[in-house]
């Protein structure tokens, strides 16, 4: 620990699938994880916040398969990629510190230490498994945890599976975690404690089956290939790998574990609380201090999900509203252990009632005010009146130890309510000391600074606690201030800033927004887009013999290189393993469709036989086939299995 720092916290997101791009709904998890860590950067901590992408498992394999990529290729796009994962928490002001991704090198072998070690202790042993299997989810189920014959988690069908696998004795772990979830503070919100040991624990926790071997796409079992490890043993040591644990690659592990707290969504409560402190037992490791399991963002009473269609893109909503008005609405409106409906009115309404009307008036009005009446600075002869100032000053003076109370409950809501009683209050004060009346007269001018200073102070405080939740609008509010010292001692204080203070003046911090406008707009930008006109058809030909047809030979070729032919607007220039041995040189007249380098690699048809033809100076063995219609070209692609040379019949 550094001498300066209140101690180290170490808090962690859940790591996120990327086999779709995320929604609003994603972004809650991690929205508040930000927060927490600002939070308790805000209060000293040295902060070790890790986020980080969940990349392997049959999901992603079949995903990737259908889109014609590798599975990395697929992950590195909705991860790395434009509009992918890294970029959306950019675009949300999430100051992780560590991003780990599952298919990062030292991750896969350090979960191939880990296993071998479960294996070594006798707590991982090779079996039979027979059971019901969720694809989407990649669970395995009982009977007995089915509801209605479906999976208990998504709803799905499930299917039969009989697979050789290892086994993790969780069984054996049984009563130790039960006492755990029971006598400690382990897992929050309470109410999901006896979810888990009802549901899950007494029932009979049965062993867990902990590889597979029906797919590829995960962390090879080293000491016995055809098996990979599964995606949730993979996946939950991210939080000990992404420190060092099992490898050289960070150094971290004794500063930051046991982690002080996992945030995660409701539905993998059961993985973060059963199977996760049964494994660290198995290896004798010191347990997470906290797994908090919040709520899920609904939309019309449902989960958000992709396959339902349903999702709200956060892009949308911070390109029309701001990003702090976003992270702000989501742990405004709900609170943080429970499902919230999220809504475009709610979202408007929380924006005008809270951000537009009551914090934003405060700071503009306050502002105008010091400026209209004192200039750039508050003169330092100040009268205070206790009977209309003692409530205010109080208020601001206990609000840091009543936010703290609630942050350290992970009660967001509860935690911005106390900041909002006080802005609230400060907005009373100014109707109660009416500054305009004040103005009128010179030898009220004291007084009136010293409202218009207590206003400011109470803004400072404020906008301070607000930091972690609206990172940019606390800073603006600070240059408001002259750049007033926003740090947690002097939020615990009034009267920390000069009573000279100096104010700037600026535009609205979050204008009014007009709720009809806004919300036709939004369902506008909702509906699906115009359909296209229909492109007309080509003109039918004339009938041919199939010898006709028979002449022509149509052969698999694949790109080894293609780019602009000089000179030319038309022409690519293509060469082409036609399986011959010997490269073969096609140019076409399709530039405006295609980049060229989009193009290396694929595996096309072309017409090998047709006379060679010069073109700008250069020869041309053969046309590839495309279609047309309209004014829309695309080069025909056939599977990539397809060996080069392979003859259409
Ligand atoms: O579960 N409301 O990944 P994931 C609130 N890879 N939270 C939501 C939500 C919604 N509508 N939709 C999703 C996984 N989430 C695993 C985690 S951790 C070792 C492995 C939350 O991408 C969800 O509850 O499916 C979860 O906490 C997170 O987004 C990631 O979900």
């Amino acid at each position: 620990m550094c001498e300066k720092c209140k101690g180290n916290f170490y808090i962690t997101t859940p790591i996120y699938y990327p086999s779709d791009k995320l929604h609003i709904g994603h972004a809650y998890s991690t929205v508040a994880t930000d927060t927490m860590a600002r939070y308790k950067r805000l209060q000293g901590y040295d902060v070790m916040f890790l986020t980080g992408t969940d990349e392997h498992g049959q999901k992603i394999e079949d995903k990737a398969k259908n889109a014609g990529v590798t599975p990395k290729q697929f992950v590195d796009n909705i991860v790395e990629g434009e509009g992918g994962v890294k970029d959306l928490w950019k675009l949300m002001n999430i100051s992780y510190d560590r991003f780990i991704r599952t298919t990062d090198d030292y991750h896969v072998a350090s979960i191939q230490k880990i296993f071998k070690m479960m294996y070594d202790n006798g707590d991982i042993y090779k079996g039979k498994y027979v059971g019901k299997y969720c694809k989407p989810c990649e669970s395995f189920w009982t009977d007995a945890q089915l509801v209605d014959g479906m999976c208990p988690d998504c709803g799905g069908e499930v299917q039969e599976a009989e697979e050789e696998a290892y086994f993790f004795r969780l069984s054996k772990y049984a009563d130790r975690v039960q006492d755990l979830l029971e006598n400690t503070d382990f897992l929050e919100p309470r109410s999901r404690v006896n979810e888990m040991v009802n549901n899950f624990i007494k029932p009979g926790l049965e062993d867990l089956c902990v590889s597979r071997t029906s797919f590829t796409w995960g962390v090879p079992v080293d000491f016995d290939p055809g098996h990979v490890v599964y995606v949730w043993i993979d996946a939950l040591f991210n939080y000990m790998t992404a420190l060092g644990f099992q490898n050289d690659r960070y150094q971290d592990l004794e500063k930051f574990w046991p982690a002080d707290v996992h945030f995660i969504g409701k539905e993998i409560v059961r993985f973060h609380s059963i199977i996760w402190p049964a494994m660290l037992m198995s290896l004798n490791l010191p347990l997470p201090k906290k797994v908090f399991g919040h709520g899920w963002l609904l939309l019309d009473g449902g989960k958000m999900s992709k396959s339902k269609g349903n999702v709200v893109d956060p892009y949308v909503l911070s390109q029309r509203f701001g990003v702090d008005a976003l992270r702000f609405f989501l742990l405004r409106s709900f609170p943080f252990g429970s499902d919230g409906n999220f809504s475009n009115e709610l979202l408007i309404s929380t924006i005008n009632t809270d951000l537009a009307n009551d914090l934003g008036n405060l700071v503009s009005r306050t502002v105008a005010m010091a400026q209209k009446y004192f200039g750039e600075k508050l003169p330092a002869e100040q009268t205070e009146n206790p009977e209309l100032d003692t409530e205010l000053v109080s208020m601001v003076s206990g609000l840091r130890a009543k936010y703290e109370e609630q942050m350290e409950h992970y009660a967001f809501q509860n935690a911005l309510s106390e900041v909002f009683k006080v802005i609230s209050r400060a907005n009373k004060y100014i109707d109660e000391n009416a500054p305009w009346v004040l103005a009128k007269s010179e030898e009220n001018k004291p007084r009136l600074a010293r409202v218009l200073y207590n206003l400011l102070e109470t803004i400072r405080v404020c906008g301070g606690l607000l930091t972690p939740f609206m990172p940019q609008t606390a800073g603006e509010i600070g240059k408001r201030l002259g750049g007033a010292r926003m740090d947690w001692e002097s939020l615990g204080v009034f009267g920390v800033l000069p009573a000279d203070v100096a104010t700037v003046n600026g535009p609205a911090l979050f204008p009014r927004i007009d709720m009809e406008k806004e919300l036709a707009a939004l369902e506008a930008l909702s509906k699906p887009k115009k359909a296209e006109p229909e492109l007309p058809l080509a003109e039918p030909k004339a009938e041919i013999a199939f010898d006709d047809f028979e002449k022509v030979d149509m052969t698999v070729v694949k790109v080894l290189s293609c780019e602009k032919v000089k000179k030319s607007d038309k022409l690519l220039k293509f060469t082409l393993d036609d399986g011959t041995g010997t490269p073969r040189t096609i140019l076409s007249g399709i530039a405006k469709y295609y980049q060229p380098e989009e193009l290396v690699g694929k595996t096309l048809v072309a017409v090998t036989n047709l006379a060679p033809r010069k073109m700008m100076g250069q020869l041309s063995c053969g046309m590839l086939l495309s279609a047309e219609r309209g004014d829309k070209l695309n080069l025909v692609m056939v599977d990539d299995k397809i060996p080069a040379g392979a003859r259409l019949v």
